[in-house]
């Protein structure tokens, strides 16, 4: 096992990142590894950059290596072999003088970044490499990066742990339980309102939780915080770089190859395991009734309609 790993993040002055990247080399995330970190930001705001590497080096983590920021991607992608994307162009920015409230607008300028970001973590990141999409409409710049990387050796995911984590706290607090005791908390298909948290396999004591509790209509898909999504992208990493427990999956947005039907060449979420020899799979043996298969279908549908919306860029 490699002693150093090299992890980019963009929109490392964001609310997230400040949440994040201190939590990267604290040991937990990537065990005893040496963390070497690349920042990223745009031009406007990669000086406040400074400020953050001068707080890391002031805090003392015995598990940090060098600490670079930049707003040349494609320098920061050299060698790297995690990328966490977090930065993007949010809804209700001015940009070239238009106000961005139309879903279509943010895609095709998000989008137009992860063209650029593709290329760049196909062409100098690492073999194996694994990115994570943050930055929404996260399924679908994932897929637009994916694409214009084109190097099939790296895998792409959007996140969707946040939506799972917050559906297992939920869980546990109507069944007063810890969190650690919601095993398979699964977050199908796209990382909006439309995603479907399948109560159905999801699984206390062994027992379906949707057999558990009476109503399961009360999930909120809306709000989200920096931290819990900082949380969030901790957990998938945490998640890619450890065996699965036999018990267990985790949730995150990869390629569809087919698998449960949802139709190939769209990112969506799925569950996931991570096998001893680090590869990440979707497991294939759950079922679906009828009622999660027609939920499922609904965000396939929007992930379908978001595919349409960006073909220009694929
Ligand atoms: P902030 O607006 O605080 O930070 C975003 C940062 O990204 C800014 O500093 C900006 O300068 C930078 N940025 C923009 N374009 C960039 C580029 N091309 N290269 C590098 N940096 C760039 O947002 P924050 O609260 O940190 O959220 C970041 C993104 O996460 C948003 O798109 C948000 O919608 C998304 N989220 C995704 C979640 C998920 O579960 N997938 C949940 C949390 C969050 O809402």
């Amino acid at each position: 096992m490699k002693n150093e790993i090299k992890v980019v993040v963009t929109g490392a002055a964001g609310q997230i990142g400040y949440s994040l990247i201190p939590r990267l080399i604290d040991g937990n995330t990537f065990g005893d590894k040496t963390v070497n970190l690349s920042l990223v930001e745009i031009p406007q705001v990669v000086s406040k950059l400074e400020g953050l590497a001068m707080e890391l080096d002031d805090s003392y983590f015995p598990n940090l290596g060098t600490i670079d920021y930049t707003d040349n991607f494609s320098e920061a992608a050299d060698g790297a072999d995690w990328f966490l994307l977090v930065g993007s162009i949010p809804r209700g920015i001015v940009y070239n003088g238009k106000k961005i409230e139309e879903r279509s607008d943010l895609l095709q300028i998000n989008g137009g970044i992860f063209v650029d970001q593709g290329k760049a973590i196909g062409e100098f990141g690492n073999e194996n490499a694994k990115i994570l999409v943050v930055g929404n409409p996260a399924n679908t710049n994932a897929l637009i990066g994916r694409k214009a990387a084109n190097n099939s050796s790296q895998t792409w995911m959007a996140m969707t742990m946040l939506d799972s984590n917050r559906a297992k706290s939920m869980l546990a607090k109507k069944l007063s339980c810890n969190v650690s005791e919601i095993k398979k908390m699964i977050i199908w298909g796209n990382h909006s309102p439309t995603m479907y948290p399948d109560f159905e396999n999801a699984l206390k004591d062994n027992q379906s939780v949707a057999n558990l509790i009476e109503d399961t209509n009360w999930i909120d898909s809306h709000a989200s915080s920096a931290t819990s999504a900082a949380k969030a992208a901790l957990d998938t990493v945490i998640a890619c770089e450890n065996e699965t427990s036999s018990d267990d999956c985790f949730s995150a947005a990869v390629y569809s190859d087919g698998a449960y039907d949802v139709p190939e060449g769209i990112m969506c979420g799925f569950p996931l395991m991570t096998t001893p020899s680090g590869e990440i799979e979707i497991i294939r043996d759950l079922t679906l009734s009828d009622n999660a298969r027609s939920r499922l279908s609904l965000s396939v549908d929007e992930l379908l309609s978001e595919r349409e919306a960006v073909k220009d860029l694929l």
